[in-house]
């Protein structure tokens, strides 16, 4: 392989490898980023759901794109919930995220081991009954964090 060409390929698995940290120029471009990740993984997450409780009907290939999407959108809100984002316009997070910040963390890992471990893999195996299995618990692990961090509305 030429040198340039494995130092490019080289160079593109570190940065699929990193977890993604955006630079917010002000809390509110924060605010939008995290909500338009979860937006996006709801919505994905949501089809899986549909597919698991049969009110559509299971496709294997839709469920692998599905979980392409959330492996990846799952991983995208927690940097932008940094210092100062608590702050400004009333948004869904709750100021115990800023207050009780371990515990937060805890949540947020919680998921992503109920979805990137359990749930992404299920659905990527196109067996509809590990999906079914592993949907659940994956559910479980959002709203126990909202139940906790999320602002009712
Ligand atoms: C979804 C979605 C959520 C979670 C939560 C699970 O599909 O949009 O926020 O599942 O309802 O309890």
């Amino acid at each position: 392989m030429k040198p340039m060409l494995r130092a490019a390929l080289a160079t593109a698995a570190v940065a699929l490898s990193v977890p993604a940290s955006a630079q917010f120029a002000k809390a509110e471009d924060a605010i939008k980023y995290r909500q338009s990740a979860f937006t996006v993984l709801a919505q994905h997450f949501g089809t899986l759901g549909a597919m698991a409780n049969g009110k559509i009907a299971h496709d294997a290939d839709q469920a692998r794109a599905d979980a392409e999407v959330v492996a990846l959108a799952a991983t995208l809100p927690w940097h932008a919930f940094g210092e100062g984002t608590d702050k400004g316009r009333e948004t869904g997070a709750r100021p115990e995220i800023w207050k009780e910040q371990d515990k937060f963390k805890q949540r947020a890992e919680d998921m992503q081991t109920a979805v990137l471990g359990k749930l992404v893999p299920a659905a990527k195996s196109g067996d509809l009954e590990q999906l079914k299995a592993t949907f659940g618990p994956a559910a479980q692990s959002c709203k126990a964090c909202h139940d906790d961090f999320r602002r009712r509305r």
